[in-house]
């Protein structure tokens, strides 16, 4: 038994939600626990040095970081570790890394791709954490063309693509890879869903989702996995 599990997070960071899906799915008792963007390293000092959000702080209170490693451990925890073995451990691995390594990399350019949604963006981000009196409207008017102009133009202008059509390359990719199966996973979802869902799942309180919404396949698959959580 021990004390109800607790995750740190921020409600926009995409590696949070790929173990808040996870969690929503089994439904663990968890408390969710909203840091503040500005003092991320300080409100996770509890945990060690890591200074990053996702942490999560299992029955027992121990700390545990890191997302991939997170849902795995989430999955032994409550799952009986069904989903580390469900179907081929080689393709499992091979696209864990895909998705970690590609979606991931999609969430900047659509969210701050253009100075136009990096405000959009930044507006939203500074209603839904939580801030100081001061640094939320800080946040909010400085936080955009610095997100902007630092690492959102550099990465779109080096892809070439518009942060659209990289996303909807990428779910091309992504859905094709199920076959005629409705999650990655098979019938049911795994941990490489998880992941990828929560990067997707990231950009929902965003007005530029409505960018992806128009990919049939992966809004069907996205849709599919909401219908799965708790
Ligand atoms: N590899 C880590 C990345 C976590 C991460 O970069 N989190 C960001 C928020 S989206 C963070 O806390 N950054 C604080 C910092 O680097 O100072 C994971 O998958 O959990």
């Amino acid at each position: 038994m021990g004390q109800t599990p607790t995750l740190h997070l921020l409600y926009s960071c995409p590696f949070c939600w790929k173990v808040r899906g996870l969690l929503e799915h089994l439904d663990v008792d968890v408390n969710y626990v909203g840091v503040n963007g500005m003092k991320i390293k300080k409100d996770v000092a509890f945990a060690g040095d890591w200074g990053k959000v996702p942490v999560f702080t299992d029955a027992q209170g121990q700390h545990h970081v890191d997302s991939t490693p997170l849902l795995r451990l989430i999955d032994q925890t409550y799952n009986n570790g069904v989903m580390a073995a469900q179907g081929d451990a080689a393709r499992r691995e091979e696209w864990m890394t895909w998705v970690d390594t590609h979606l991931s990399k999609a969430t900047v350019p659509i969210l701050y791709g253009s100075l136009g949604s990096a405000l959009k963006t930044t507006t939203r981000i500074s209603k839904i954490e939580k801030f100081g009196f001061i640094s939320k409207r800080l946040y909010a008017w400085a936080g955009f063309p610095i997100m902007w102009g630092i690492i959102a133009r550099k990465r779109v202008k080096r892809d070439g693509r518009t942060p659209k059509k990289l996303w909807h390359d990428l779910l091309t990719e992504f859905t094709d890879a199920h076959g005629d199966e409705p999650f990655f996973g098979g019938a049911t979802p795994d941990l490489v869903d998880f992941a990828a869902f929560g990067y997707m799942r990231s950009v929902s309180p965003y007005p530029q989702f409505e960018q992806l919404t128009d990919h049939a396949n992966g809004m069907a698959w996205y849709r599919r996995m909401e219908a799965t959580l708790n």
